[in-house]
């Protein structure tokens, strides 16, 4: 049994955003007061979190001078200084000023797609002068409330236009920098482009530089779609595209909730746990999280030592379920091969194919064989529950 204290080792990092929600919806007003960059980033310190992330916005207003800037960025140094928190990913606010109302990338106005790749290439600036290495783009403004407005076709052209831009800068500036592609299907537009993050792994090969762009999957955004996060954040890691990952969590078939990591489904917040630890994912455990709209700031500081716990109470589990002999004699036995199908399975050969047709098969007892998944749940559900 683990402590469950957070370790830097662990990464876990918040946006500034996060645990700086201040807990406005669209039916009431801000029920935390604000908190400057530097105070937040002395929260984190205390509850245990290994980095910040930000948007631009978050840390420099959209109106600062550049003397204002350049203090605002110097305090946040010295807030970074002495806590010891890093900024592994920034991003850009592409959806808070009236003037994305349309998008940024994809907005029809050529002078707004400009003022995008503005914004954009100064907020990578502000993000490597901070040490960020991953750089999120969520596009929640690139879509529509009607196909009338927007040709989708060209609103894919113009997705990649702009990455390709902004690809190319990296890459003159010299910087350490990769990308990393967000998901949604809708919410704050109607419909949102590249609505999954199926949609953003196949849009990523079509880009001049595909190897420097990967994806930030969240799970509030997958399961909106009514997906199984598991299995897309699978994908990503098997092709070799899981830059950032974006951890909360949501009810099925809700707006988007961004509630506090493993609070609704956590079975499936334990098989992503498990697939993380598996595989050996080594960047950013981020949530993109907020506490309850209940909550004055110690209870943002119980909601993110909560997301920190839950993950690592998992991890623990995953190990557990990982050294479980029922388990894994179960998974044993599903998977057993005795080397029959040898000759004609794994590369082609013109040899394997004409093997394969001639081979005789007893598909009534590959139809009959039970396969003990229910008792293999069963386990998994006991072991979640402490009863094992
Ligand atoms: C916004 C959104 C998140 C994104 C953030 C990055 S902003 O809070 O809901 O999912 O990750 O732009
Ligand atoms: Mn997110
Ligand atoms: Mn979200």
């Amino acid at each position: 049994m683990s402590d469950y204290e957070p370790k830097p080792e662990h990464k876990f990092t918040f946006g500034l955003w996060t645990v700086g929600n201040v807990g406005r919806d669209p039916f009431g007003d801000p029920v935390r007061p604000r908190l400057s960059p530097v105070e937040l980033v002395h929260l984190l310190a205390e509850v245990g979190a290994y980095g910040v992330n930000f948007h631009d916005n978050d840390l420099v207003p959209i109106d600062a001078t550049p003397a204002k800037r350049d203090r605002i960025v110097a305090d946040f140094k010295k807030a970074l200084d002495e806590t010891g928190l890093v900024v592994p990913m920034a991003t850009t606010n592409l959806f808070g000023d009236p003037a994305f109302k349309d998008g940024a990338f994809t907005a029809n106005d050529p002078k707004v797609r400009a003022y995008a790749l503005h914004k954009t290439i100064n907020a990578i600036d502000l993000g490597v002068e901070l040490g960020a290495g991953v750089y999120v783009f969520w596009g929640g403004r690139e879509g529509v409330e009607t196909d009338a407005a927007k040709d989708p076709v060209e609103a894919i052209r113009r997705s990649r236009d702009a990455m390709n831009f902004l690809c190319e800068y990296v890459m003159d500036r010299g910087y350490n920098l990769r990308f990393a592609l967000e998901a949604k299907p809708n919410e704050p537009r109607g419909d949102i482009y590249n609505a999954t993050t199926g949609h953003m792994l196949a849009f990523i090969e079509t880009l001049d530089h595909p190897e420097m762009v990967g994806v930030n999957p969240e799970v509030a955004h997958e399961h909106m779609a009514g997906l199984n996060f598991v299995h897309g954040v699978a994908q990503a890691w098997e092709a070799g595209k899981l830059f950032h990952i974006d951890l909360n969590d949501q009810a099925f078939g809700r707006y988007d909730q961004d509630l506090r990591f493993g609070s609704v489904n956590l079975k499936s917040a334990f098989f992503l746990v498990k697939l993380l630890e598996d595989v050996g994912y080594d960047g950013s455990r981020h949530f993109d999280a907020h506490a309850y709209r209940t909550e004055d700031y110690e209870g943002v500081k119980d909601f993110a030592r909560g997301c920190m716990r839950t993950y690592l109470a998992l991890k623990d589990k995953a190990e557990q379920w990982n050294a479980d002999s029922e388990i894994q004699a179960i998974l044993a036995e599903v998977n057993a091969d005795d080397g029959s199908t040898a000759s004609f399975t794994g590369a082609y050969s013109p040899d394997k194919a004409e093997a394969l047709k001639a081979a005789k098969f007893d598909r009534v007892a590959l139809g009959a064989r039970g396969l003990p998944y229910e008792r293999l749940d069963q386990l998994t559900i006991e072991l979640l529950l402490g009863v094992r």
